[in-house]
């Protein structure tokens, strides 16, 4: 093969990272679902704007798209679920069956109503293609077992991933594992990639709460949310092998202080970790076990309880920033709002961007104050693929987000989308039809076919 044909070669297998973001569904609302998630439970009641929400989220899509990003789409699901009502128990017309629910239980029918799909990064784990032995990328849909609102997502969301990464040549899908707690899973909030490039081979960081069978004693006061048997479960799901992953419990300290997940309290991107000293149970044998597996140097941006504690770090979700890559090899922070009204956490991100240690260099600040009202900051709106050419040209349906994709997304949101949910309008069968048509809609616009497993009467 001559030069160029091999670099042209190698140009087309160039692998980006896809940040496939979490559109936010007509039903919105905070109903304090999310125990141990402070933010949740802290706005439980509070007027929601579904408009507002998916705006802030498109917004968020469009400047990264602009910035350079290759930015992708998840469609939300369908909700209110009203089969969920019905297997519950609740019978009659759709009508009946919500004004029973809300008479007789509301809190379920605040349940089948949730929004949070949008989390997309609990919707799944993903391994690329360059650290499977049989060249593919490989997904398994998260349980989500840990509670019923969000228990009821992985079907649909298995469905949405096979419909978008149909290709068997390059995608591969797994079952969803045993909805129970011993593999209770919560997909890649939990799980970090480190590498040099994207497209070079990478460490799995995979961060649990508890063990399952046996193990040191978890958190006292709030739930944990993955087990070190799901995460072990899906790295054998994947094929990756010991030399590829790390397994580390997360401080049970931090998740009593309201980290549900690991990403509420680091984000790696590349080489680089950026984590709070509170994040691992053992800090030092983490760093060490991804240095002796890493073939870069790992770079480990480590931010002391003195400079930022624990509950800034929970409030501003400063580590709940998205870290991306940049062609000149610099990097970008992407940070709620929260992070720059916070004196001491704005101050530490300057000193992050002067340090010259990290290849942490500008920092964007996005309004997601509706999501993260509910404990969605950045990194919980989007999961990341990492795709060569190939694997994104094999993609299904229109999910690449551009200018012309993004002009219809918002004129989408504008002609279905209230500005304001309460909880008592929930049990409205306006709204439910309206979300009916709404998605319907919405699955011919991004071309993925009927991925909804039910209709309205
Ligand atoms: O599972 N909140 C979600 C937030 C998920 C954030 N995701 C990541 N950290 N990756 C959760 O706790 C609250 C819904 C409510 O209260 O209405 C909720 O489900």
């Amino acid at each position: 093969m001559s030069e160029g044909a091999m670099s042209e070669g190698s140009m087309s297998e160039e692998v980006r990272e896809v940040n496939f973001d979490g559109l936010v569904g007509p039903t919105h609302n905070y109903a304090g679902l999310a125990h141990g998630n402070v933010a949740s439970m802290r706005h439980e009641g509070l007027t929601a704007n579904p408009r507002e929400a998916a705006l802030q989220g498109l917004d968020k899509m469009k400047s990264l798209m602009e910035a350079g990003y290759a930015q992708g789409v998840l469609p939300p699901q369908q909700r209110p679920d009203l089969g969920a009502l019905r297997d519950l128990g609740f019978t009659g017309d759709d009508a009946s069956v919500l004004a029973r629910a809300a008479q007789e239980a509301p809190q379920l029918l605040r349940a089948v109503c949730s929004a949070s799909s949008m989390w997309t990064a609990n919707a799944a784990t993903v391994t690329p293609s360059a650290d499977a032995s049989d060249g593919r990328v490989h997904f398994t849909a998260a349980n989500l077992q840990s509670s019923f609102h969000r228990y009821l997502e992985p079907r649909t969301t298995a469905r949405v991933l096979a419909a978008m990464f149909r290709d068997e040549t390059h995608f591969a899908h797994h079952p969803v594992l045993p909805a129970t707690p011993a593999f209770s899973d919560e997909g890649a909030a939990n799980h970090t990639r480190l590498s040099g490039a994207h497209g070079e081979p990478g460490v799995h960081l995979f961060v649990y709460g508890r063990q399952a069978f046996g193990g040191q004693h978890g958190p006292t006061r709030y739930p944990t949310r993955q087990t070190l048997e799901a995460s072990q479960a899906i790295a054998r799901q994947h094929g990756l092998s010991d030399a590829q992953t790390v397994f580390a419990q997360q401080n049970p300290e931090a998740i009593d202080a309201g980290v549900f997940h690991n990403d509420v309290i680091a984000v790696g991107n590349g080489p680089v970790l950026l984590y709070h000293d509170m994040a691992f149970r053992d800090e030092d044998a983490t760093l060490d076990a991804l240095r002796a597996r890493m073939a870069s140097p790992l770079i480990p941006v480590r931010v002391p309880s003195e400079a930022v504690s624990l509950e800034d770090a929970v409030s501003t979700y400063l580590f709940n920033s998205q870290l991306l890559s940049n062609p000149d090899g610099s990097m970008t922070l992407v940070v709620p709002g929260e992070c720059q009204e916070n004196e001491t956490v704005w101050r530490t991100i300057q000193d992050l961007l002067l340090a010259g240690y990290n290849p942490i260099s500008e920092v964007l600040v996005k309004d997601v104050k509706q999501s993260m009202r509910n404990g969605g900051g950045p990194a919980c709106l989007r999961l990341r693929v990492a795709l060569s050419s190939a694997e994104r040209q094999a993609l299904g349906g229109r999910v690449l987000l551009d200018e012309a994709l993004h002009g219809d997304l918002t004129a989408w949101v504008e002609r279905h989308y209230r500005d304001r949910l309460t909880p008592a309008d929930l049990a409205d069968p306006q709204l439910a039809q309206e979300s009916l048509t709404a998605l319907d809609e919405l699955t011919q616009l991004l071309g993925i076919g009927n991925v909804y497993p039910f209709q309205l009467e």
